[in-house]
């Protein structure tokens, strides 16, 4: 097993993994921005290495100071977290180059499943359903108006390198699509230095359901269940659910199996997630995206399956076997997560950064909070705006909704606005309590 592990992250996830490594009884060294001298991950951990100011292009995403704290600190494998290096296949390859272990999928993993028309080549390969549309990427505008013809509108246009709802752009007629390949093509160029697009059919009224999946180096993948994230805000997931309300156990076990073929397809090891859009209406689903990290809600699948996965990502990543078979994972109860961000939701949801005066959270059993923040806390306005992940787990849905709003009830943050009122209006919505919301709930019906 490793004896020192590099966190290349900060804030709450920081904390998770140290949480996890010191569990396990590996060493941790964390690296931290000047904008983050005050952080708690920087007083846990074993080792705190400065490696450059707030921004982040100077610090969490400046690889050669991070290799450099790794090499000063004799690390022998790096955990990436979520967001900043996370899914940069280049690093994860310097940092192999360096005979430091990524903690994490192989790079070519990443780059087969990195890029969206890649990606839906190798699931139609592997007999995952995918969304009707371009196969690969579209060659310019009138390649697009033939395909909108087959499919019918509305379409999707997507970037190949965007990801998590980033280059993407609706067209309901022939006008708006070629005005909109073009914009989004520049936009994309200049983005994600690729102006490549795909065109897919646009499904309304859908959920959004996702697969975590984990593989280790001996060829075994094995599905977690699914979480239902259909609760967004311009693709900010706010709410976090499993089981999935709206799906049937059959449907669950084809998701399931589905993403098992995708990321055995793509030779996948580590934590992973299979993005799947769901059609309400047709009872079907299809593949969207993989995503080759942890992911922010994965303690939802961990409260429903009582695994570790930050300890299981460090024991695959150090050789060992999965040390259970699909046929052991059985999901109990019901979870939900919800993002506590520093966030006005009245007022647009505008970062509200700044001083933490009085923290209270809350707890109990079947409920968990994840968070890096005290009372005297400043939360610096260089990074995201989570204070928190509140997560409870109850025998089923009711019961964790329960919860959920006892636990909101009981928490006390002051300082800062927070988005603690909108989910506890959320959970008061019939639509929400019914399982009607779609993907365009938030953004469309909820907030006018
Ligand atoms: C879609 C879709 C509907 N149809 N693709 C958003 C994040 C990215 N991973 C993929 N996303 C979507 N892709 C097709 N063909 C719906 C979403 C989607 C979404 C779209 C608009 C507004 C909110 C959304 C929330 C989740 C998913």
């Amino acid at each position: 097993m490793f004896k020192r592990i590099l966190i290349a992250n900060r804030g709450e996830i920081a904390m998770r993994i140290i949480r996890a490594c010191r569990r396990m009884g590996i060493e941790t060294c964390v690296v931290y921005s000047t904008a983050d001298k005050e952080s708690l991950p920087v007083r846990m951990a074993d080792v705190a290495i400065c490696i450059g100011p707030g921004p982040a292009k100077q610090s969490y995403l400046n690889i050669n100071n991070l290799i450099a704290a790794a090499e000063l600190a004799d690390v022998d494998a790096i955990h990436p977290g979520f967001g900043f290096l996370s899914e940069n296949s280049h690093f994860a390859q310097i940092v192999r180059d360096c005979k430091i272990e990524f903690i994490g999928p192989l790079s070519s993993s990443m780059d087969a499943l990195g890029n969206k028309a890649k990606a839906k080549a190798l699931a139609a390969l592997a007999g995952v359903p995918t969304v009707p549309g371009s196969v690969g990427p579209v060659s310019g505008p009138e390649e697009a108006l033939a395909i909108a013809r087959k499919i019918q509108y509305p379409v999707m246009i997507k970037a190949t390198n965007g990801g998590g709802g980033r280059g993407m752009r609706i067209a309901h007629n022939d006008g708006s699509l070629v005005s909109g390949f073009e914009q989004a093509r520049r936009e994309a160029e200049a983005a994600f230095g690729s102006g490549e697009c795909i065109i897919e059919a646009y499904l309304q009224r859908a959920r959004h359901i996702e697969i975590q999946i984990i593989g280790d180096q001996h060829g075994n993948v094995v599905a977690l269940g699914e979480r239902d994230c259909s609760t967004q805000r311009r693709h900010q997931k706010l709410l976090e659910e499993s089981p999935s309300p709206v799906i049937t156990p059959a449907i669950r076990q084809q998701m399931c199996d589905d993403a098992v073929k995708l990321a055995k397809a793509a030779g996948y090891y580590n934590a992973g997630t299979v993005e799947f859009i769901y059609d309400i209406d047709r009872k079907a689903y299809f593949f969207l995206e993989m995503n080759t990290r942890i992911q922010v809600e994965h303690p939802v699948t961990e409260m429903c399956t009582g695994l570790d996965l930050i300890r299981l990502q460090i024991e695959v990543a150090a050789g060992l076997p999965l040390p259970f078979t699909q046929a052991d994972i059985k999901p109990q109860g019901h979870a939900i997560e919800v993002r506590i961000n520093a966030e006005d939701w009245q007022n647009g949801f505008a970062p509200s950064p700044g001083k933490i005066n009085m923290y209270v959270a809350p707890s109990g059993k079947g409920v968990r909070v994840d968070s890096h923040c005290y009372a005297g806390y400043t939360i610096p306005p260089n990074y995201d705006s989570m204070i928190a992940k509140l997560i409870v787990h109850g025998k089923d849905r009711a019961e964790a909704i329960q919860l959920l709003n006892l636990a909101l009830g009981e928490y006390i943050i002051e300082g800062p606005k927070t988005t603690i009122g909108f989910h506890q209006r959320l959970l008061k919505d019939a639509r929400f309590l019914n399982n009607e919301v779609t993907t365009k709930f938030v953004d469309e019906v909820f907030l006018k």
